[in-house]
């Protein structure tokens, strides 16, 4: 077994900011791995250590079964989930009702540092300038190849300095700004609107992939806004992304398909079409 801590994280900000907290308390010599719902059982597969963190990614028995062979094993997150089983060397920290993982992981460890900015990107509710500094430079490391270089190494110097980091970022914020108007005309041009069962749906399917919350935020000014679900995807992805202007509970969609997430942010391996067919069958 190797020694030492590995923490698993998500590759977004919600992931990046939960491993920098981690970081201010633990220091930064540690692995890292940063995966999604869909990527974490073959993430675990690969690895084993004395001490496994995994945070903001839902698990499933399998996935469970392969972070128990980990020595001691904490497992933090806020999706809506229950373990089931539960190895001795697991502790779950799972509460969905916490707005964001790192809030959680800020709960853990006794500190306070990012969770305001956590809460505010993962619940589309950003207000503040920090806030919407990491969302875009967390937008902008997305698009690029070796993102998960930048993300470890974006967590380090947060976790080193704080919120005074975001000033060394100056150029990927206006990079993404550029990126920012080209994904807002992809929405606009590649949205199209049904009414199935009664259920105002708007489906934006672009030619490569975009931030759900960019469709989300646009859709809101749509003439036929608000939406009852909204599907996002792209031409080269096996995904679909599902959310809600009015509460609607795409959870249960998600769940159909076997994906997952929060009632009203949710996403499952399907296509579009399979999708509209589910949601005109539902009662
Ligand atoms: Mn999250």
């Amino acid at each position: 077994m190797e020694s030492g801590l590995i923490t698993v994280t998500h590759a977004d900000a919600d992931g990046v900011l939960s491993l920098a907290t981690l970081m201010m308390v633990m220091g930064d010599r540690m692995r890292v791995y940063f995966s999604h719902p869909n990527g974490l059982l073959s993430t675990l597969k690969r690895i084993e250590s004395e001490k496994l963190y995994i945070f903001d990614i839902a698990g499933s028995k399998e996935s469970i079964i392969e972070a128990a062979r980990s020595g001691e094993v904490l497992w933090i997150d806020h999706h809506i989930w229950e373990p089931q089983i539960r190895p001795e060397n697991v502790s779950f920290c799972i509460d969905s009702s916490a707005k964001s993982a790192c809030s959680l992981v800020s709960r853990y460890f006794n500190i306070t540092a990012f969770e305001k900015i956590a809460d505010e990107i993962d619940t589309n509710t950003v207000t503040s300038s920090e806030a919407d500094k990491v969302r875009k430079i967390i937008g902008h490391f997305k698009g690029m190849k070796d993102s998960n270089k930048h993300f470890l190494h974006f967590a380090k110097k947060l976790a080193e300095r704080g919120l005074e980091a975001l000033e060394d970022y100056r150029e990927e914020i206006i990079a993404y700004e550029d990126e920012l108007r080209s994904f807002e005309e992809l929405v606009k041009r590649y949205s199209r609107v049904k009414q199935v069962n009664g259920i105002k749906i708007a489906v934006v399917r672009t030619p490569r992939r975009i931030p759900v919350y960019v469709a989300y935020n646009v859709l809101t000014r749509h003439d036929e806004a608000p939406f009852d679900i909204i599907i996002v995807t792209s031409r080269m992805s096996d995904r679909v992304e599902l959310r809600t202007h009015t509460g609607y509970d795409v959870l249960r969609i998600a769940r159909i398909f076997g994906g997952g997430g929060h009632r009203v942010a949710s996403g499952a391996r399907a296509d579009v079409e399979d999708v509209l067919t589910a949601i005109s069958f539902l009662k």
